[in-house]
């Protein structure tokens, strides 16, 4: 019996396996159940010293090869196609989009655990993923919920914190300040203090980031209770995972929208390294400044308009639009409407991408859960619209380099759909999944030694003799 049991289990491991190699070399393949096993610091401890000689070899084999390059245009032109960082949890593709650790969205979205079959993947398996580059088990991923659920528990003086602040702050400033007010719990921070030794900094880096991501739904949930709903709390269910109960502690406890939060939360998490976002939490850390600091440095870059508040500003403009035009614009109406945004001076929120040639691989999944599920929605069919007016009109503009919708473009109308009208409040929730993508390269960067980041800068006038001299 014990001997069919096993006989089975290896067939269904095995089938596994070749389903992960065929979809990417780079994710490795491990699947024996121990109890260590289901510790992601034993994979960690395991991993580390192969990429720490990894790391050793690429600079001592290759530490001079030119990867291109550097024009003045980038110099001007905010650094845009200089390679310039390490960042080994994703990596973004001009025309696919990112991928995770190799895989790309709709690859997660195949073998990533699940809360039910063909469900959203839980964030926690992308936490695994990122922080291993292994797709996990369901027991793996279930081990990393209960471990970020024994994290969870916010001390009062974050609550206080926030209380401090008018209810009226932009809910990111009030975001910012309960992720500096948990730093004071920072291991790392402590364990400098008292001289730790520089190959342990990956321990107390890895204790920080776990507790940071562990808590940070429930620090957005109470702000999103505190402004919206009269500081009513919704307490967290601890049946539920990551992405489920971050919706349940909002207010939101249908089965519709807790997967929507599992989808949104797994697909904001990390977009490579330089990203405002990503690469200001990188840079902060270079310092030696403890996740916490790094965390709350890069959710400020967030808040700006350009980057993450972008969804904010798209929610807002599209009912800007159905406040003049109504519902169901036309498609003509629709076009003046862009063209009367533009010839104010303001940005389309929602179109255009640093990085990407193509629509965003993060508009097209939320696109095809709109299809799924709110498919006769008046404000997806709009968003529908715009994706056919808006990229012809950026194109014509001749300026614009891409034309085509980003993550934010989506998101808002999933969330207004389930009853999240709140559009000031989307960023948030943008932060709360990126805790999980820079955490994890925070960790990788001291397990690697990386160090501090200091770019040379140049003046005006230094451009204008070194260009004089070499023409
Ligand atoms: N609407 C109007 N003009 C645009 C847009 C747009 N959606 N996208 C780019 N442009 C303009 C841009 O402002 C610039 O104009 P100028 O030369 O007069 O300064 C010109 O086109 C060239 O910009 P690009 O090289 O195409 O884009 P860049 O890499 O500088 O900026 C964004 C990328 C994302 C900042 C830009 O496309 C944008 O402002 N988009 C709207 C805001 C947005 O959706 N941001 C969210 C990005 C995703 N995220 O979550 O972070
Ligand atoms: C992100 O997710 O960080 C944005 O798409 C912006 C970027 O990649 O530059």
């Amino acid at each position: 019996m014990v001997f069919y049991r096993s006989v089975s289990l290896l067939s269904k491991l095995k089938n596994r396996a070749v389903q992960q190699h065929s979809l990417s070399n780079s994710v490795r393949w491990l699947q024996i159940q121990t109890s260590s096993d289901l510790d992601i610091r034993s994979h960690l401890k395991e991993l580390i010293p192969e990429q720490q000689e990894r790391l050793k070899k690429i600079k001592s084999e290759y530490g001079k090869v030119q990867l291109g390059n550097i024009t003045v245009d980038m110099v001007l032109g905010g650094m845009r196609g200089m390679t310039g960082l390490l960042w080994e949890t994703s990596l973004l593709d001009p025309d696919e989009g990112i991928r995770f650790r190799g895989l790309s969205i709709p690859e997660c979205q195949k073998v990533l655990p699940a809360v039910k079959p063909g469900g959203e993947p839980l964030p926690e398996g992308l936490l695994w993923l990122l922080l291993t580059g292994k797709v996990p088990s369901k027991e793996q991923v279930d081990a990393l919920s209960s471990e970020l659920r024994s994290r969870a528990t916010i001390p009062d003086h974050v609550y206080k914190a926030i209380d401090a602040l008018p209810i009226t702050a932009h809910p990111m400033t009030q975001f910012t300040t309960g992720v500096m007010a948990l730093q004071v719990q920072s291991e790392f921070s402590k364990a400098y203090e008292n001289g730790i030794h520089k190959s342990k900094y990956w321990e107390p880096t890895f204790e920080d980031s776990l507790s940071l991501i562990a808590q940070v739904p429930a620090v957005a949930a109470y702000i999103y209770r505190r402004i919206y709903k009269n500081g009513e709390i919704v307490p967290a269910n601890d049946s539920l995972d990551y992405g489920g109960n971050f919706a349940q502690m909002l207010g939101f406890d249908s089965p519709d929208m807790q997967e929507l939060m599992r989808l949104y939360v797994t697909i904001h998490s990390d977009h490579e390294g330089g990203n405002v976002s990503a690469h200001t939490g990188h840079l902060v850390a270079s310092a030696l400044s403890d996740p916490y600091l790094s965390f709350a440095a890069a959710l400020n870059g967030l808040a700006g308009p350009l980057h993450g508040l972008a969804n904010q500003e798209v929610l807002l403009w599209i009912k800007s639009v159905v406040n003049e035009c109504g519902e169901n614009i036309s498609k003509d109406q629709l076009k003046d409407y862009v063209w009367k945004t533009l010839n104010s001076g303001k940005v389309v929120p929602g179109f255009g991408h640093g990085v990407l040639r193509k629509t965003d691989p993060r508009y097209m999944c939320q696109r095809e859960f709109a299809l799924k599920h709110l498919p006769d929605d008046p404000l997806f069919q709009l968003v529908s619209k715009l994706y056919d007016v808006v990229p012809p009109i950026l194109t014509e503009l001749g300026k614009v380099k891409n034309p085509w919708p980003n993550v934010d473009a989506h998101s808002g109308v999933l969330l207004n759909y389930y009853g999240l009208t709140e559009a000031r409040y989307y960023t948030v929730l943008f932060g709360v999944s990126r805790a999980i993508g820079i955490c994890s390269q925070l960790i990788w960067d001291r397990a690697l030694g990386l160090p501090l980041e200091r770019p040379k800068s140049v003046t005006m006038e230094w451009l204008e003799k070194h260009c004089n001299k070499s023409v």
